[in-house]
C-alpha cells in the first residue's frame, strides 16, 4: 500500500502532463504532442527488419500499438518518479523535466519542425512536475504515509508534549482522512486531464480539410465498367471505395493542409524554379486516369492494394514547364511534414501517366490521403511515387540526395510485381459442396494483365475467366467456377502480364523491393 500511492502519484503527473501537452498540441502543433512526437522519432529510428515485422504482426494496428507502447513506458517511468519522490523529490523532479524534455527535443528535431512545436511538451513539463510536486506534499502533509526519518527523531526529541500536540485525531482517522484527500486529488487529476486531453484532440481534428470544387477533366477517363462484384460475392469491387482504400505512412497525426496557404515548388537542377498555388494547379488542364495502387509491404494475399479514378496534373506538364540543367536522375518529392519520396525520373518520362493528383474517386483528396495533392505513379510502389501531402518538386541525382526508405536501404528502383490475391474463398473458411466461385484480383501495373490461372490442390492451372478491361495500370477482377467436393482442399493462384510474364514464384518477403510467391489458401467443403 505504502508503495501504490506514491507511484500512483507519479503516474497522475505523467497523466497530466501528457494531458496538458496534448491540449497545447490541439492549438499550435498536433503532431508535437508529447507522446506523439516521441512515437514519430520511434518510427524513424526503428530499423527496417524491426519495422517490417511490426507491419507483418500488426497490419494497420501498428500505429496505435506503438503510441500505447510509448505511452506504458512512459507511464512506467512515471511511477518508478513517484517513488522515487517519496524520498527525493528534487532527484524525481529531474526526471521529469528529463522526460519531457526528451518529448521536446523529439518535436524539435522532427524535419519541419518550428519553436512552437516545443510547447507541447513544455505544457507536460510544468503540469507534470507541478502535479507530482503537489501530490507528495499533500502525501507528507497527511500521515497516511510514513512518517520520514527526520519528523521521526522530532517526534521522539519532543517527546510526549510533541506527540501530544499533533495528534489531535487518532492515526487511523488522520490515515483515512489523508486517503480520502488522496482520491480526491487523484480523481481531479484524471478528470481535468480527460478534458485536456479531448479538447486538444477535439481541436486538432477540428481543422479537416475545407472543402473546394473540382474542376472537370480535360482529358477524362472513360466511364468504369460494371465489375464483377455484381455478380461474385465477396470479390474485391472494381474500384476500392475511399473511405476503405488502404491508409500507409509514417504520420501519427494526418497533416491537415490549409489550402489556400499552400504551394508547390518547383525546383534543384532546373532552369526556371516556380512555385504555384492550388488555383493556379487546378486551372491547368486536368487528365483523369484509372490507376490500381500497391504498397511495398503488400503481402503477398495482402490488403495494401486499392483501385481509384485519380484526376490530376500530367507531372511532366510541371517538369517541362521548369526545364532541366544538367543531368538529374531522379525527382525527389517533400511533404509537407518533410517526409520524402525519390522516383527515377526516366520512368517518369517514359509516357506513363503519373501525376500530381487532387481529386480521388471523384472528390477531393480525404486528408489521409493527401489533401490537397499527392503523386500517383502508375506501375511503382507507392513508397516511391505517390508522395501525399505534397510540398516541393526537386530535381536532383541519387548520387547527391536520398529519400527517407532509400536510407532506410530499400530499393530506388521499385516497379509493382506482378501478383493475384484470392479474394473469396476466405482462406480458412467453410463453404457449401457445389458450385462455388472462386474470385479475386490481379494486378500487373503498367504491363497488363494478361492471365490468371487457378489450381485446385494438385490438379493443374486452369485459366480462370476475367473481369472487364479498364487498362494496364488497373487491376483485374477474375473467377473460376469450382464444383466443390467435399474435403479439405488447397487453392491457389498465379497471374501473367500481356508480355506473357509469368509472376514470381518463388516466395520472397517485401523488403526490399516488394514480396512475391503465390497465394494459397486452404478451405474446408463440407
Ligand atoms: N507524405 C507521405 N507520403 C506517402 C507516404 C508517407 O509515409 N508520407 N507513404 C507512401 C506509401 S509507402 C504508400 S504505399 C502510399 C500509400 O498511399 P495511401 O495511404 O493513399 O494508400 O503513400 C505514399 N506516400
Ligand atoms: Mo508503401
Amino acid at each position: 500500500m505504502t508503495r501504490l500511492r506514491p507511484a500512483l502519484s507519479g503516474i497522475l503527473a505523467a497523466v497530466a502532463g501528457i494531458a496538458a501537452g496534448h491540449l497545447v498540441a490541439g492549438f499550435l502543433a498536433p503532431a508535437s504532442s508529447p507522446v506523439l512526437a516521441i512515437g514519430s522519432t520511434v518510427i524513424d529510428l526503428t530499423p527496417t527488419p524491426v519495422k517490417e515485422w511490426a507491419i507483418a504482426t500488426f497490419g494497420n494496428a501498428d500505429k496505435a500499438i506503438l503510441q500505447a507502447s510509448v505511452l506504458v513506458v512512459t507511464l512506467t517511468l512515471a511511477a518508478g518518479a513517484g517513488l522515487l519522490a517519496r524520498r527525493r523529490l528534487p532527484l524525481a523532479i529531474g526526471f521529469i523535466v528529463l522526460l519531457t524534455g526528451l518529448a521536446g527535443v523529439a518535436a524539435l528535431l522532427r524535419p519541419t519542425a518550428g519553436v512552437v512545436d516545443a510547447f507541447p511538451a513544455l505544457a507536460a513539463m510544468a503540469l507534470g512536475v507541478a502535479t507530482l510536486v503537489w501530490l507528495a506534499r499533500s502525501a507528507r502533509a497527511a500521515t497516511g504515509d510514513a512518517p520520514t526519518e527526520a519528523a521521526r527523531r522530532r517526534d521522539v526529541t519532543t517527546g510526549p508534549r510533541g506527540s501530544l500536540m499533533t495528534n489531535a485525531t487518532d492515526p487511523a482517522t488522520r490515515a483515512a482522512t489523508g486517503r480520502r484527500r488522496f482520491l480526491g486529488g487523484a480523481l481531479g487529476v484524471t478528470v481535468l486531464s480527460v478534458l485536456a486531453a479531448g479538447g486538444g484532440q477535439l481541436r486538432s481534428s477540428a481543422q479537416a480539410a475545407k472543402r473546394i470544387v473540382l474542376p472537370q477533366a480535360a482529358d477524362p477517363a472513360k466511364a468504369l465498367p460494371r465489375g464483377l462484384e455484381a455478380t461474385v460475392p465477396g470479390i474485391s469491387p472494381l474500384r476500392t471505395p475511399t473511405n476503405t482504400f488502404y491508409r500507409v505512412d509514417t504520420n501519427l497525426v494526418v497533416p491537415t493542409v490549409d489550402v489556400d496557404a499552400w504551394t508547390l515548388e518547383v525546383g534543384g537542377m532546373v532552369e526556371t524554379p516556380f512555385s504555384v498555388t492550388f488555383a493556379e494547379l487546378a486551372a491547368t488542364p486536368l487528365i483523369e486516369r484509372d490507376i490500381t495502387m500497391t504498397c511495398v509491404s503488400n503481402e503477398v494475399g495482402g490488403g495494401y492494394v486499392g483501385a481509384a479514378r485519380w484526376l490530376g496534373v500530367r507531372l511532366t506538364d510541371v517538369l517541362d514547364r521548369a526545364g532541366t540543367t544538367g543531368r538529374p536522375d531522379q525527382l525527389l518529392s517533400t511533404a509537407v511534414d518533410g517526409f520524402t519520396i525519390s522516383t527515377p525520373l526516366d520512368v517518369l518520362r517514359d509516357g506513363r501517366d503519373a501525376m500530381i493528383a487532387i481529386g480521388m474517386n471523384g472528390a477531393q483528396l480525404s486528408d489521409v490521403h493527401g489533401f490537397p495533392a499527392r503523386l500517383v505513379t502508375p506501375g511503382l510502389y507507392g513508397f516511391v511515387g505517390a508522395t501525399k501531402w505534397l510540398a516541393k518538386l526537386t530535381l536532383t541525382t541519387y548520387a547527391a540526395d536520398q529519400a527517407y526508405w532509400t536510407r532506410r536501404q530499400w530499393a530506388t528502383d521499385a516497379p509493382i510485381k506482378t501478383s493475384a490475391r484470392i479474394d473469396t474463398p476466405a482462406p480458412l473458411s467453410t463453404v457449401r459442396a457445389g458450385t462455388v466461385a472462386i474470385g479475386g484480383v490481379a494486378w500487373a501495373q503498367h504491363r497488363g494483365v494478361g492471365r490468371v490461372e487457378v489450381r485446385i490442390d494438385d490438379g493443374p492451372w486452369q485459366e480462370t475467366r476475367l473481369g472487364p478491361d479498364v487498362g494496364i495500370d488497373y487491376w483485374r477482377q477474375w473467377y473460376l467456377a469450382w464444383e466443390a467436393k467435399p474435403g479439405l482442399h488447397r487453392l491457389a493462384v498465379r497471374a501473367t502480364d500481356l508480355q506473357g510474364g509469368l509472376q514470381i514464384t518463388e516466395r520472397a518477403t517485401p523488403f526490399p523491393d516488394g514480396s512475391s510467391g503465390i497465394q494459397e489458401v486452404v478451405v474446408t467443403v463440407a
